[in-house]
């Protein structure tokens, strides 16, 4: 392995934090760094405050020294309070910004594909009735990433899910969106992403939900939209893939 000073790592991974894949986990990553570059230069203030006052007013031998007392000092305790209220404001507001980008659905997404949870796999329906099912009997390693159930997906365009559950709290994950929501029995949860890479990443159930909750994995795939749509085309309606290569009339 090739050796990586520390500070060229740090930049290039962001301070450790990832970029994810869709328009809103970018967001949500400018959101991070936002708080990187307010919270940087107050460490840099602090340690530098302590370092300075353990050398300046260290105590030498022979030396019986105070510091002034006073009981106020109006300007200190004003820009100690006014510059962290509005520092808290900023990150505040861009926050909720960025939360309510999240959280808006399009009226015409461009592709809704119903995510179902139960325990314990999961069901992906297309507009088409097409399903791609996976669950623990169709599993029988939990390393096997081969037998997965796959949400397929267009890149570079609104894909809208409708996020339901047969039974119990489950929960969708895709780490590379940077994005959790559970799915609810009884809620229609829905969220939008628009994924801008094509590639596979590997999401999972995050919310404990019985015995077999670990194998509650699957992949998402993000394809460019002309093989997205060759893709589909070829799925029959109310048809069901089963994980692991099985198919169903
Ligand atoms: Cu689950």
């Amino acid at each position: 392995m090739a050796a990586v000073s520390l500070p060229s790592a740090i930049l290039a991974t962001d301070f450790g934090s990832p970029k994810g894949v869709t328009k809103g986990s970018q967001l949500l990553h400018g959101e991070w760094a936002l708080n990187y570059y307010i919270a940087l230069p107050i460490a840099a203030i602090v340690l530098g405050g302590i370092l300075w006052c353990v050398f300046r007013y260290r105590a030498r031998p022979g030396e019986d020294r105070r510091a002034r007392q006073f009981q106020y000092h109006i300007p200190i305790e004003a820009t100690y309070t006014i510059i962290p209220l509005v520092l808290v404001a900023v990150i505040f507001g861009y926050m909720y910004g960025i939360e309510n980008k999240l959280t808006t659905v399009k009226k015409h997404p461009a592709l809704v594909v119903n995510v179902q949870g139960f325990q314990w796999g999961w069901r992906f329906t297309y507009p088409n009735g097409h399903q791609e099912l996976g669950s623990v009997a169709t599993q029988p390693n939990i390393n096997d990433e081969s037998a997965l159930p796959i949400l397929y997906l267009p890149s570079h365009e609104t894909v809208q899910l409708d996020l339901v559950s047969a039974d119990v709290i489950h929960g969708f994950y895709v780490p590379a969106f940077l994005y959790q929501r559970d799915l609810i029995p009884g809620v229609r949860n829905r969220v939008d992403f628009y994924v801008t890479k094509n590639g596979e990443w590997i999401g999972e159930c995050n919310e404990l939900c019985g015995t077999y909750h670990a194998f509650m994995r699957f992949e998402v795939k993000a394809m460019p939209k002309a093989a997205f749509d060759a893709w589909y085309r070829a799925q029959k309606p109310n048809s069901i893939t089963v994980a692991g290569g099985a198919k169903q009339p």
